[in-house]
């Protein structure tokens, strides 16, 4: 069946500064947040690698982008390190020759036919402000973010139209302080909820300053927000667990971000497990006056949940799952070697739910990809990577994004994870999510996988051909 998308949508990609570049233009004493997570728990990352190296991408982007054009990329989501180009966070002076080179990596995408599209943080905290402040639990490093967001706009917003605040804002408080999987590994509930909200302060005040310099353009913030899918929607307590879930992994930051408030669910959570932050009502003026312009949603897999089944243990520090419990649904489809479901009618319904529950605002899938191991294997006697398991992964979410859009959802994009291989977060190169690949082998060599060739033929006529989708 053909699908078709209509003008106006386009296909790119994205890649995270700090897992695809490598940290040369770096200045002593200037770490970013992953950096420091390497340094203080590398053992445990695949392989002990880091992003020291990552994909040489800061040095060889004259040779890369045009491989991203080569591979159909129309759109191109990067982002600036706020560690690189800012010299003094407090005073927020601008590093010339780091904003130098992001010039040139700007008009290298622009003279490539490439519509940069920048985003302002991918977790490159700068760890200086995470050791001196506690990173975003204070309120002055929110102020730092937006006066450094304000020197970004100024320096390229005569180039860059579209701009994002943050990429997955709730991931190192989440991961890192709630759930104590990456360093500094911490259950701290408090914490963790109050970084979360000064994100989402961060995010409302970026905007309004975007706004009073007149930048010409669009603002807004890239989240990746589980889409919730109870065991059994009809059984009410399953339907309450995915209500929570909903609200801690959905509603938290999208609610805020498009309607400009809170869902109540989860203030009325946090209230009650003592983990509010304080909401002042200027914080919520702030809040509702200021939302995005565009909403980019990374979506990787769903969040199944079912009713609570197993015991709370209330003596221990507050966590979201003490109101639903995962549900492991036999016979669901799955990449085995990132451990996520492959279930791209989610993008569907993700569409729809955008579409009636959030006026349909102008939105953009900002993160979908594979990552698979051993990639060498499927290598053809010419050596290039013949992924078609990637072909048909992309495809079959294009195709329910597809039926979204027909059905009326205002997205105007779908961006691949990633451009080329890079260095995942502890999984560092295990799992390859590029259509170009990066040989380590071979003195980091790239070649265009299979998926290049198909995805710019997508690029170029807006259209593919696939099998019709069902939900089966
Ligand atoms: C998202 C990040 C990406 C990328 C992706 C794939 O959460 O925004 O930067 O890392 O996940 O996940 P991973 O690299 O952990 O396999």
């Amino acid at each position: 069946m053909l699908y078709r998308f209509p003008q106006g949508f386009k296909i790119g990609a994205t890649g995270a500064g700090w897992q695809m570049e490598g940290e040369f233009g770096k200045k002593e004493g200037h770490e970013h947040f992953p950096h420091l997570m390497h340094e203080m728990d590398g053992a445990n990352w695949f392989q002990g690698v880091g992003p020291e190296v990552a994909s040489d991408h800061y040095r060889r982007f004259r040779e890369d982008i045009p491989l991203f054009r080569q591979a159909g990329i129309l759109q191109y989501r990067f982002n600036l390190d706020w560690t690189r180009f800012i010299d003094d966070f407090e005073k927020a002076t601008v590093n010339e020759e780091e904003a130098r080179h992001y010039d040139e990596y700007i008009d290298c995408l622009i003279e490539n036919g490439i519509e940069p599209v920048l985003c302002l943080e991918h977790w490159e905290l700068p760890a200086e402000l995470f050791k001196k402040y506690d990173g975003y639990a204070s309120r002055h490093v929110v102020d730092l973010y937006v006066e450094y967001a304000k020197q970004a706009f100024r320096r390229y917003g005569n180039k860059v139209k579209t701009w994002f605040c943050f990429n997955e804002p709730i991931v190192i408080p989440q991961l890192c302080l709630l759930d104590g999987s990456w360093w500094p590994k911490l259950h701290e509930p408090k914490r963790a909820f109050l970084w979360m909200h000064h994100k989402v302060m961060a995010t409302a005040l970026a905007i309004r300053a975007f706004r009073e310099l007149h930048m010409d353009g669009r603002i807004g913030t890239i989240l990746n927000p589980s889409y919730v899918v109870p065991r059994d929607p009809d059984d009410p307590g399953d339907a309450r667990a995915a209500q929570v879930a909903d609200a801690f992994y959905w509603g938290s930051f999208v609610d805020p971000a498009v309607k400009g408030e809170y869902p109540a669910v989860y203030l009325d959570i946090l209230e009650k497990e003592g983990c509010l932050f304080d909401l002042t009502e200027e914080d919520r003026a702030i809040l509702k006056e200021n939302t995005v312009d565009v909403l980019g949603i990374n979506y990787y897999q769903p969040m199944r949940v079912k009713v609570k089944e197993t015991p709370v243990d209330r003596s221990g520090p507050f966590h979201p799952s003490w109101y639903f419990d995962n549900y492991d649904m036999p016979g669901k489809r799955m990449n085995p070697f990132r451990g996520w479901e492959i279930y791209p009618r989610s993008l569907y319904d993700i569409g729809m739910r955008i579409k009636n529950e959030y006026g349909n605002i102008d939105w953009i899938v900002s993160e979908s990809g594979m990552g698979v191991q051993n990639e060498q294997k499927y290598k053809d006697e010419n050596g290039r990577i013949q992924d078609d398991y990637r072909i048909e992964f992309i495809a079959e979410h294009l195709a329910w994004l597809s039926k979204a859009v027909e059905d009326g959802s205002n997205c105007h994009g779908y961006w691949l994870f990633a451009s080329i291989d890079n260095c995942s977060p502890y999984n560092a190169f295990k799992n390859r999510y590029g259509l170009v690949e990066v040989d380590r082998e071979q003195g980091l060599k790239r070649r265009l996988k299979k998926s290049a060739d198909w995805y710019r033929s997508v690029a170029e006529t807006n259209s593919f051909t696939f099998k019709e989708v069902d939900d089966k």
